[in-house]
């Protein structure tokens, strides 16, 4: 399924052209990502990644990063407000699982280029973090941004990855004796779960001992009050943000 073409590929007579659903159904003429202005290569990038085509993605970061963008940047202008799109369409029955699944893997190849310059930041040490999407939900993108992120400003993160039950979040708690507790939720039937978390630590007296952050895109700040936790977090930014003035808070520094 094809949202808009930008401009038609061309492929280089030496290049296997790559599979392009922008391609597939159009004439002859191709487009090379690296002649395309910033802005056109950002907008075909989007078009891309709605067409779950990994490689193009791949290759348009990588010549954004060459262009000198900062990581951030091609994160947020290519990938994540490409997936905004998807998620529009996605939600109004034009694109289906199958389609989506391919926008979630062409981003995060994007993302497994970029994450290694976000976590190299060389930040110093400021904490633990043990992160998962909860029980249920398989989303883990914004999951996995944000646990980039949080390394990037210096935190050593444990990602449980998806569908976390409380035993999970209590045994890595055990083990691990982080400072920050995140969970994430993409689903309306999900997000519920982390009150089970929270009170599950309440019960074993534990609650106090740890600042929990809670994200996801139908959450929002009343959400994060009404089920107990210390700060809902818009996005991976202001998680790190949250989580740095906690920390601060913890070693009594005032937080400006
Ligand atoms: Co799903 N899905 N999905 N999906 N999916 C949504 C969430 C949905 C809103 C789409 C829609 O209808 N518009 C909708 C939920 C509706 C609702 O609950 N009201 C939905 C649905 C319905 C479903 C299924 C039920 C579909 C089905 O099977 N019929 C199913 C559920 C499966 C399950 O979990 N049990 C399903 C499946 C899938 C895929 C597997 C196809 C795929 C997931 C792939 C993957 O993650 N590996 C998928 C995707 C990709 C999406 C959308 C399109 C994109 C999510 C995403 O990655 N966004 C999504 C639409 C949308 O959200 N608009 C949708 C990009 C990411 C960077 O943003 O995750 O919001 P986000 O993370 C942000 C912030 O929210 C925040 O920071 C991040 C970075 O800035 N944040 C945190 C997130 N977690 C945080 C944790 C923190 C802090 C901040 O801790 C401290």
């Amino acid at each position: 399924m094809t949202r808009r073409h930008l401009l038609q590929k061309q492929v280089p007579a030496d290049r296997k052209p790559l599979k392009s659903a922008s391609a597939s159904n159009m004439a002859d003429d191709e487009i090379i990502l690296s002649e395309l202005s910033d802005e056109e290569l950002v907008q075909q990038m989007h078009d891309d990644l709605y067409d779950g085509l990994k490689e193009e993605i791949e290759e348009g970061t990588n010549i954004l990063l060459e262009r000198g963008w900062a990581p951030y940047k091609v994160l947020t202008e290519a990938l994540v407000e490409g997936m905004r799109i998807v998620g529009e369409d996605f939600r109004d029955g034009i694109l289906f699982v199958p389609e989506v699944l391919l926008s979630a893997n062409a981003m995060k190849a994007g993302m497994f280029i970029l994450r290694p310059l976000l976590v190299a930041t060389g930040a110093p040490k400021q904490g633990k973090m043990v992160i998962g999407t909860v029980k249920g939900d398989i989303h883990d993108i914004g999951k996995n941004l944000v646990g980039m992120m949080m390394e990037g400003a210096g935190f050593d993160v444990i990602d449980l990855g998806i569908n976390n039950a409380v035993e999970k979040y209590l045994d890595a708690i055990e083990q691990h004796q982080p400072d920050i507790i995140g969970m994430s939720a993409l689903l309306t039937t999900t997000m519920p779960y982390m009150k089970v978390v929270i009170d599950t630590m309440k019960e074993k007296g534990i609650r106090d001992d740890y600042v929990v952050l809670v994200g996801g895109a139908p959450l929002n700040q009343e959400f994060g009050k009404a089920v107990g936790a210390d700060a809902y977090c818009r996005d991976a930014a202001v998680a790190v943000e949250t989580a740095k003035d906690f920390m601060k808070r913890k070693h009594n520094v005032r937080v400006s």
